[in-house]
């Protein structure tokens, strides 16, 4: 009797350890540990053996019942993990597609796109120089009158006394001037830094767009004509476009550059202040002091010029009230562009 039990146990772990899969292995159960299972119809004889027998023949039952429910339990639990694992990598070809996200350029940018795409059309080039840049450069080229408050600390990031944060893309235009004869007709797109109080309509670091053209017999009118094709290619004909006397060290005479507004057309709204017009930038035709500096014959050449906010001309195409949230990363707000 106990050579049959030990065989029982062998071959039952055995088929326990084999077993493919739970209902495989539930087969196995059933044939070993049922009911009418081998084990208990073996236990059932155990009243044929001889009394003195029986107590070590059914303590010998019972360690082969528990060996068997061991290595039945242990099974189950492998089996259990393996279809844990196998749920897990499986990969259900009917689910439908995870679209990636698209990125889209930002909407600053595209702007910034739009607007040099027009003064590539007009026959401009684009021209490009360092953010970091030098006083030379930054002030004295460009004309700026000692001790002007452009230069002074509470405007300016300096890095030391002769370097910091470029204010305005204009040193491009000098380095430009000091590398080739006229004609000249470039912008300088880029990003300008100023100490500003960043609040919905200013921010320390901003895009701005820059323009110059010098040759020969340049005058206002082909300042203001070339300006006029730029507010009406980037706002439609109705966008009207005024000058206004102003002052810029670089230029002279200077005006300032105000488009309708085009929230209320002109009418006169709370984003206008009730003017019907919106200030985008400056302009003017190139003071010859700057001209004579990069070594250029003012008897012979002149020269306009003008700049633009980029943040200010995005905010009127998409009627956005704080720049803060150009520079958000907000998905909320990038998203509808
Ligand atoms: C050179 C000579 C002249 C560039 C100019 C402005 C007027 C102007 C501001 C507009 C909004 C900067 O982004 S902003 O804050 N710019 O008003 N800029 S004329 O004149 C130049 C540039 C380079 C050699």
């Amino acid at each position: 009797m106990e050579d049959k039990l030990e065989q029982l146990r062998d071959e039952a772990v055995v088929a326990f350890r084999e077993a493919d899969d739970e209902e495989q292995l539930e087969q196995m159960r059933v044939q070993y540990l049922g009911r009418q299972g081998e084990l208990r119809e073996m236990m059932k004889n155990l009243g044929s053996l001889a009394k003195e027998q029986r107590p070590a023949v059914g303590r010998l039952a019972n360690r082969v019942s528990q060996e068997l429910q061991q290595a039945y339990e242990q099974r189950q639990q492998q089996l259990a993990e393996q279809a844990a694992q196998e749920l897990a990598e499986r990969i259900d070809v009917t689910l439908p597609g995870r679209a990636p996200r698209v990125g889209r350029r930002h909407p600053l940018l595209a702007t910034l796109d739009e607007m040099i795409e027009i003064f590539l059309g007009l026959g401009f080039n684009v021209a490009e120089g360092p953010e970091v840049e030098n006083y030379h450069y930054s002030f004295d080229a460009l004309n700026y009158p000692e001790f002007h408050p452009a230069m002074d600390e509470q405007m300016t990031f300096y890095i030391s006394d002769d370097v910091l944060l470029r204010s305005q893309t204009s040193p491009v235009q000098i380095r430009v001037m000091e590398q080739q004869s006229p004609p000249v007709r470039i912008v300088a797109p880029g990003r300008c830094f100023r100490r500003d109080t960043v609040d919905a309509t200013h921010c320390h670091t901003f895009y701005q767009l820059e323009g110059l053209l010098v040759d020969e017999g340049v005058t206002f009118a082909d300042l203001k004509g070339t300006l006029e094709v730029f507010a009406h290619e980037m706002f439609g004909p109705s966008c009207h476009m005024r000058f206004r006397p102003d002052f810029f060290p670089f230029t002279e005479p200077s005006a300032e550059i105000a488009l309708t507004c085009m929230i209320c057309g002109g009418a006169g709204c709370r984003a206008c202040g009730y003017t019907g017009w919106m200030e985008v930038g400056g302009s003017g035709m190139v003071d010859p002091t700057v001209l004579t500096g990069v070594g250029y014959d003012t008897e012979k050449y002149t020269g306009f010029a003008f700049g633009v906010g980029v943040e200010r001309l995005a905010m009127l195409r998409h009627s956005i009230d704080d720049i803060r949230l150009f520079y958000s990363g907000d998905m909320r707000f990038l998203e509808q562009f």
